[in-house]
């Protein structure tokens, strides 16, 4: 059985949206992942046993995203050693700042890598997780540096009109 290295977790399926960049950026790279709705309000203890068990079960990096009182990728760090990158998702209310706000200032003690408000924050948790693995993983680490040049190979050198 392949074994889960990585676990998405988010609020609400209405996150799903944008933690999918995430996931897609692990199907292209080959890195399996499970992912998860967990919410820190709605489901608590789901959230309590998750991080609870997160090291045991060998997850090495959590991927958290939540929108508004974005709370889950703090308090789900509050419960594993396992590094969590968070993901503030975009809201409509207040665009995603809430979201930022409620998950970039951890206290010292139980940080929360975290990433840009959206998609492009949500792809790169998946890219900061790949790096993660890939310092363990030599095939993985080649599958990212292949990704990294062919962004940097898609980007022209002159802008043209539309
Ligand atoms: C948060 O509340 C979730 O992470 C989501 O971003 C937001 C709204 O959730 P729904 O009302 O769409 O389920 O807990």
């Amino acid at each position: 059985m392949t074994e889960i290295k990585v676990g998405i977790i988010m609020g609400s399926q209405s996150d799903w949206p944008t933690m999918k960049e995430a996931a897609t950026i692990l199907d292209d790279l080959g890195v399996p992942y499970e992912a998860k709705i967990v919410s820190a309000h709605r489901t608590p203890d789901r959230l309590w046993e998750y991080g609870k068990k997160a090291a045991e079960r060998g997850l090495q990096v959590i991927i958290a995203g939540a929108g508004g009182a974005a709370h889950l990728p703090g308090m789900v760090a509050s419960k594993t050693r396992v590094p969590v990158v968070g993901v503030p998702v975009q809201t409509r209310a207040l665009s995603g700042v809430d979201s930022l706000y409620s998950i970039v200032q951890m206290p010292k003690g139980f940080p929360v890598a975290t990433m840009a408000i959206g998609a492009a924050g949500a792809a790169n948790a998946g890219l900061m997780a790949a790096g993660i693995l890939a310092l363990q993983d030599k095939d993985l680490a080649q599958r990212l540096d292949a990704w990294r040049e062919a962004l940097s190979a898609s980007i022209p050198e002159e802008p043209i009109d539309d």
